[in-house]
Order: C-alpha cells, then structure tokens, then sequence
C-alpha cells in the first residue's frame, strides 16, 4: 500500500505543537500503511519551499502566518478569522497547496510580563506598556522581530518600540524573563508555561495580531490521494486549544517524547489501535 511506494515526508516547524503534530499525522499515515517520516524544526520559509517543491507532503501551518508570511498579503485594520482563512484558502490553492481542515484550535502570539510587575504598575494590555516600552528588553522565538505580522506589526499599531530585542528558542524565552534578562516575551496562547513562571499575558487592546488558527496543509500528492485524505480527516476541528495546551504539557514540563504523546492521544481517542 502508499502512495505509490514512497514515503509521506510530513514538515514541522521548532515547537512543541508542531512535533507532536506531526507525529500525529505520521502515525495516522502509517496506521494505513504508508511509510512516513518526520522533517521536524523547519523554519517556515523551508516548509513552504519544501511543499510547493514535493520535498514536504503535509504539515501544520497556522492562517495568521499563511497570510502574511506565505502569501505576503497586507494586514487587515480589523482582523476576521473567517476571512483570513478564505484568503488563505484561496492563496494557498494557487500554489497547488490544499489546506485539508482546520485542527481546531488557534495558537496566537501574546506579550507577557512578569505578574508582580503587572500589578505593581497596573499593565493590564498591550497598550499600557508605551511609557515603559523604551527603557524594556523584549525576549523574543527566532521569527517574531522580523515577521511582518510580528514586531513590525505591533510597533505600527501601538506606536512604541522596545528598548532591545532579543530572539532566541522559544523555550529560552521562558527563563530568560524568569531570570530577569528581559522584561517581556511574545508566547503562544497554546504554551502552559505562561502560568507555571507567573506572567500575565497582556490584552492585544488594539488588536495587532492576526488569528492564527491551526490547519493542515498538503501538497497535490496527498490532497489527491483519497486514502490519505481520509486518514487524516480525522483530525479535523478535533483539537481544541485546551487539549493542545494540555499535549503541549506534556511535552514541555512532564518532557515525554513527541510521538509518546501523539501515539498516547490517538489510542485514547481510539483512532489508531
Ligand atoms: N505560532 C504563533 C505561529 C505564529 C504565531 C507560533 C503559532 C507560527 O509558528 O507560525
């Protein structure tokens, strides 16, 4: 069985999530027979290459990001989710890539600060931090200060920049604002750990940010494939954001493996045996 004998390459990006995913998809793929291997910690410009040229069959990708990043659309003044995703839908299509579904979930980008100095200083929102911003270092994942729905995007709404930015593992992030090297980070709403070193994850008052909902995106060789189609539909609108975080968990404080927690989910929902 497989397509044609060859092996399914499913992409990752450099995070928690993503492994998991993919291992997910991999391990769906292989329930039906096809050999798959997973291409993880891939930056989004390799992803995107790499589908449009067949060297990556299916991965997760993220609307906000298809949008701006992928098919470089312009930011909207008021951002609609629905939207987004049709206009994502649309781009995509004219690459030759099929978004199959959404996963179910969104995984935004947030700013956080430390919650002692949150309430200390009454910072409830994004908006609050324009008299601290300058004399601020904001701790950034590798993309975020050159993306242009990332810092380029939150200086142009909000007007402020920060003192010094600095880009780093998105798992860096969490203990350099514990150790107080920088005074701010930009972590995903799908990411526990926001809770477990005590930030307060500041209101985007002015609505800066794109959504960014999880979809599962396949080149012509999987889109065409009806096996494999059907494999991983069942995947669709199945994950909702609590259950990532609590995947994401696991992952990130409990330190199991990425396919452990696929496999281990999977079995649970009994959609592989
Ligand atoms: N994220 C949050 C996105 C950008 C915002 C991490 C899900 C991404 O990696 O594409």
């Amino acid at each position: 069985t497989g397509t044609s004998g060859q092996t399914v390459v499913v992409g990752g990006k450099t995070f928690n999530e993503q492994y998991i995913l993919a291992e997910m998809i991999a391990l769906l793929l292989e329930e039906e027979g096809y050999a798959a291997e997973v291409k993880a910690n891939l930056n989004d410009a390799t992803l995107f290459e790499g589908i449009k040229k067949g060297q990556v069959d299916v991965y997760v990708e993220y609307t906000g990001t298809a949008y701006s990043q992928l098919l470089k659309l312009p930011p909207m003044t008021v951002w609609d989710p629905d939207e987004v995703y049709l206009k994502v839908e649309e781009g995509l299509a004219g690459e030759a890539i099929t978004v199959l579904y959404g996963v179910g979930f969104r995984d935004d980008y947030t700013i956080a600060v430390p919650e002692a100095w949150a309430a200390e200083l009454n910072v409830t929102a994004i908006s609050d931090l324009a008299p601290h911003a300058a004399a601020m270092d904001l701790g950034t994942d590798y993309v975020f200060p050159d993306r242009e729905d990332g810092l380029p995007q939150l200086g142009r709404v909000y007007n402020f920049s920060f003192g010094r930015v600095r880009q780093m593992s998105p798992t860096l992030m969490y203990e350099v604002i514990k150790s107080g090297e920088v005074d701010a980070i930009t972590p995903y709403t799908t990411d526990t750990r926001v809770d477990l070193y005590n930030l307060r994850i500041l209101d985007d008052d002015r609505s800066a940010f794109p959504p960014y909902h999880a979809i599962v995106v396949a080149n012509e060789k999987i889109a065409g494939d009806q096996k494999a189609v059907e494999a991983l539909s069942v995947l669709s609108e199945r994950i909702d954001s609590g259950t990532m975080r609590s995947l994401n968990y696991q992952f990130d404080v409990e330190k199991k493996e990425a396919r452990d927690i696929a496999r281990g989910y999977l079995v649970s929902e009994g959609l592989i045996a």
